[in-house]
């Protein structure tokens, strides 16, 4: 719900969304103060609503942690009454966002020729699965689609052991990052409306989002057929290498070698682990903390390519070190040496994490029906702001008052209910 002193108060937003693409690129402006109005299908909504619910008839956490701080509209956009609401409200509002399939948005009437005569100034942001002119650009696509069309899947995961099929990150690359890119594209828009004074098509493909993020990778590409290895790969110097990127496990991504190691507990615990970097700087640090002076001028070990051979010696030892220590132990003792290193934190211990709840990176959200909920708070922090998360509206919450903004009467609006227009 729009705050006056938010920045980005005064900017109105049709919220054309499902799922989890363009509900969490909406629901991040919304926090920032935009009016967000998610138009919603009368009786059902997003789909997210009713699935994985946890209490029957109440709105699934799925939609309550995409769509906090907005209101709710229901509106069918395919009779003749919805589309004339929709009219009104493109003259009146900054910015249209939706993800639907490929074509469904021109299907419904409302193609861009058409939403630039109703407002010359609305910017149209897209989230589809390719971009425009693709040879895919008819697919529908959702997360894990995304991640193997965009390099995330063919990179993760294992080269040698039981598994090496592709692998999916449980991170939503292809979701909420691509609402993030999408979020970023419509800021810029806006500002280049202030100085054009026209509206643009803003789009993101869930492709190129994935892509985007897989950058590393792609400079690893040109690397190997420069070269024919990649040094801080695991499989070198002892194994061989095809002719694209390999899944490297847990490998550092970038200059530093990296590796998950097992901690006190292991056993039973499937996250009693650290993530330990070996920074090149940071060698000196590493041998006093393991009690190794003697590494600190052995030329076996003093440079990262002397390392690299035995890096997975060098990992086991510090297992071996840190092998009667928790995770939270073992990190407690490595920060003293300023080495990269962190606990692999469950989801459980995120939820009840203090520092997260103080930072409001996770926030209870009081909710009319389910009593209260957590949620991801905003990642992003303000010296002078702290966005404040409401609650996800409840399926039509607010459609009779944004009929009245727009003008409609009571009759009309009474009207328009029995007609299950909206
Ligand atoms: N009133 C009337 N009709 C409405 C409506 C409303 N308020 N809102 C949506 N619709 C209609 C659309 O007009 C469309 O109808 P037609 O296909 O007959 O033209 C239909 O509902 C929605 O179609 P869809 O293709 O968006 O939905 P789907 O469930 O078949 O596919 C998804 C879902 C996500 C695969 C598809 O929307 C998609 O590929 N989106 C782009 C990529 C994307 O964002 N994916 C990520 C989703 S998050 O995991």
């Amino acid at each position: 719900m729009a705050n006056n002193n938010l920045p980005l108060s005064g900017i109105k937003i049709i919220d054309f969304t499902h799922v989890q693409a363009g509900p969490a690129c909406t629901q991040l402006l919304a926090w920032f103060g935009a009016d967000v109005i998610k138009v919603e299908r009368p009786g059902a909504g997003d789909v997210t609503r009713s699935q994985l619910r946890d209490i029957p008839d109440a709105d699934a956490l799925y939609f309550t942690m995409l769509n906090s701080n907005k209101r709710s509209l229901t509106l069918d956009t395919k009779t003749a009454e919805g589309k004339e609401v929709l009219e009104k409200l493109i003259k009146q509002s900054d910015v249209m966002v939706e993800n639907f399939g490929p074509g469904a948005l021109d299907r419904m009437g409302f193609t861009w020729e058409y939403i630039q005569k109703l407002n010359p100034g609305m910017i149209l942001a897209s989230v589809k699965g390719f971009s425009e002119g693709h040879h895919y650009e008819d697919l529908k696509v959702y997360e894990n689609v995304a991640q193997c069309a965009g390099g995330a899947a063919s990179t993760t995961g294992w080269w040698k052991g039981g598994n090496t099929e592709p692998t999916i990150s449980a991170a939503a690359l292809g979701d909420s990052n691509t609402g993030m890119h999408l979020a970023i594209g419509i800021l810029t828009a806006i500002i280049g409306r202030q100085k054009s004074g026209k509206g643009q098509k803003v789009a993101v493909s869930m492709q190129d989002a994935v892509l985007n993020l897989c950058r590393v990778k792609m400079r690893d590409q040109q690397r190997l057929e420069r070269v024919g290895y990649l040094e801080e790969y695991p499989q070198y110097p002892h194994e061989s290498f095809g002719d694209t990127v390999p899944r490297g496990g847990n490998a550092g991504g970038g200059g530093q070698p990296g590796w998950i190691l097992k901690c006190k507990g292991w056993e039973t615990d499937p996250n009693a682990y650290i993530y330990f970097t070996i920074q090149g700087h940071a060698w000196e640090p590493i041998c006093d903390a393991l009690g190794k002076p003697e590494w600190k001028t052995d030329p076996n070990y003093t440079t990262p390519r002397a390392r690299q051979p035995h890096i997975m010696d060098i990992f086991r030892t510090i297992e071996e070190f840190i092998s009667d220590k928790t995770k939270f132990e073992a990190v407690d003792i490595f920060r003293k040496f300023d080495i990269p290193c962190a606990p692999v934190l469950s989801m459980k211990e995120l939820l009840r994490d203090e520092s997260l709840r103080m930072s409001g990176s996770i926030v209870e959200v009081p909710h009319k029906v389910r009593g209260s909920y957590y949620t991801v708070g905003s990642p992003i922090k303000f010296s002078d702001m702290k966005p404040e998360v409401t609650a996800s509206p409840l399926l039509g919450e607010h459609t009779d008052e944004v009929l009245v903004e727009l003008g409609y009467s009571a009759d009309q609006i009474k009207a328009m209910h029995s007609k299950k227009a909206v």
